[in-house]
C-alpha cells in the first residue's frame, strides 16, 4: 500500500483499556497519507507499505495527541505585576481588593474585541500545540455579562477554526461576582440561569457548564441552581470544587452526573466515594497548586483506590496558573502529586 510516511520501531502508547498500563505495542508502526493516519498498530500485522519517507523511531514512544481538559485560555490583559506583589507579601484577597485579581482581568476582557481575545489566546494555544496538544477545553468566565461571555465563547470557538485542534467550550459565567452585582450574588446567579445559559444554549456556543463553588466564588446552593439551568438546556456540567476549602462540591457535581470535578485539594472520603459511584473524572491542576503555594495535596491515593479516573490539565489562567505547558503539568503531576508516569500520560 502506498503512503507518504511511515514510522517504524516505535513503542506505541495506545491507552487502549483492553491492554495493560499504557496499552503498549512494543514494535509499533504508524503510516500516514495526505496528512491522515492510515495505519497504527503492531508492525507484525501491518500491510506492506511503500512509503516516500521512513522514520526509524529506535524504540521511542509515540503517544496519542495530548488533551488539556481545563483551561481559561480566553482572557484580556495579564496580571504579571501581581507576581511581584505576592512576593512582597500581598495575599490573593488583598490584591483583589486593590483592584487586581479576577475583576482586573474582567475589565481587560470586556475592553477587548473578539478578534483581540483570539489574537492574545493564540500564542498560548500555539505553545500547547508545540508540545503535542490536539484537544483543548476552553472556558469563558472573565466576561461576567451576557455580551462579554458570548464574545468569549465565540473567541474560544474561533481558535478551533484557526488551528488544527478540537476545541470544547465551557460556559463559566458563575466564575466570580461582577462589580455590578456587589452584595447581590443571588441576583447574578439568576442572570446566569435565566438569561445567560439560555442564550449560550440557543447559540450552541458551549459544550458544558462550569461554576466556581468556593467561599470566594459561589455557594453549593447557587451552584445547584446553575446545574439545574444547564440540565434544563441539555448541557452537561463540571465543577471547580474543593480548591481552597471543602464545600462538598464534588458530591454535588456527582449528583448531576458531572463530566468532572476539578482541583479537589480539599476533597474528603465522601466526595471520593460519590465521584466513584457517578463516574466523575478527577481533573487535577498541579499548576494552580504550585502557583498559590498550596500545601494540601488532593487525596490521590484515595482516588486511585476508589478507581476514580484522574486527568491532568494546565488550568491556564492569568491569576493562579499562568501555565501553557502540558509537559510541565505532567511533570508536576508526578513530582508534586506523586502520580505515576502512566497516570500522568493517561
Ligand atoms: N479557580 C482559580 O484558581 C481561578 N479560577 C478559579 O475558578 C482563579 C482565576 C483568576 O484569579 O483569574
Ligand atoms: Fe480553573
Amino acid at each position: 500500500m502506498r503512503c507518504d510516511r511511515i514510522w517504524v520501531g516505535a513503542r506505541l502508547a495506545t491507552l487502549s483499556p483492553e491492554l495493560p498500563g499504557l496499552g503498549e505495542i512494543a514494535n509499533g508502526l504508524i503510516a500516514s497519507r495526505d496528512g491522515k493516519i492510515v495505519y497504527s498498530g503492531d508492525a507484525a500485522g501491518a500491510p506492506r507499505f511503500e512509503a516516500a519517507e521512513t522514520i526509524d523511531c529506535q524504540g521511542r514512544w509515540i503517544t496519542p495527541g495530548l488533551i488539556d481538559p481545563h483551561t481559561h485560555l480566553i482572557f484580556g490583559g495579564d496580571r504579571a505585576h501581581e507576581f511581584e506583589l505576592r512576593l512582597a507579601g500581598a495575599s490573593y484577597e488583598e490584591i483583589a481588593r486593590a483592584g487586581g485579581g479576577i475583576v482586573s482581568t474582567m475589565k481587560a476582557t470586556r475592553a477587548a474585541s473578539e478578534d483581540e481575545l483570539v489574537a492574545s489566546a493564540l500564542p498560548r494555544l500555539d505553545a500547547l500545540i508545540a508540545e503535542g496538544l490536539t484537544t483543548i477545553e476552553v472556558k469563558s468566565g472573565y466576561g461576567l455579562s451576557l455580551e462579554h461571555e458570548l464574545k468569549s465563547l465565540r473567541a474560544a470557538r474561533k481558535l478551533g477554526q484557526l488551528r488544527p485542534v478540537s476545541v470544547k467550550t465551557t460556559f463559566l459565567g458563575a466564575h466570580a461576582l461582577p462589580p455590578e452585582y456587589t452584595g447581590n450574588s443571588d441576583g447574578y446567579i439568576e442572570e446566569v440561569c435565566e438569561r445567560m445559559i439560555p442564550a449560550v444554549a440557543a447559540e450552541g456556543l458551549a459544550d458544558a457548564v462550569d461554576a466556581f463553588c468556593e467561599g470566594i466564588g459561589f455557594t453549593p446552593e447557587q451552584t445547584r441552581r446553575v446545574f439545574e439551568a444547564a440540565k434544563a438546556h441539555g448541557l452537561p456540567v463540571k465543577l471547580h470544587a474543593e480548591q481552597l476549602s471543602n464545600l462538598h462540591g464534588a458530591a454535588l457535581a456527582a449528583d448531576y452526573g458531572a463530566l468532572s470535578a476539578d482541583h479537589l485539594e480539599h476533597l474528603d472520603q465522601a466526595g471520593v466515594a460519590a465521584m466513584a459511584r457517578a463516574g466523575v473524572v478527577a481533573t487535577l491542576l498541579p499548576g494552580a497548586y504550585y502557583f498559590v503555594r498550596e500545601t494540601k495535596l488532593p487525596p490521590i491515593e484515595d482516588l486511585r483506590a476508589a478507581g476514580v479516573p484522574m486527568a491532568l490539565a494546565t488550568d491556564c489562567n492569568p491569576g493562579t496558573s499562568p501555565l501553557t505547558s502540558l509537559l510541565l503539568t505532567m511533570n508536576m503531576g508526578a513530582t508534586l502529586f506523586r502520580l505515576t508516569v502512566d497516570e500522568c500520560l493517561a
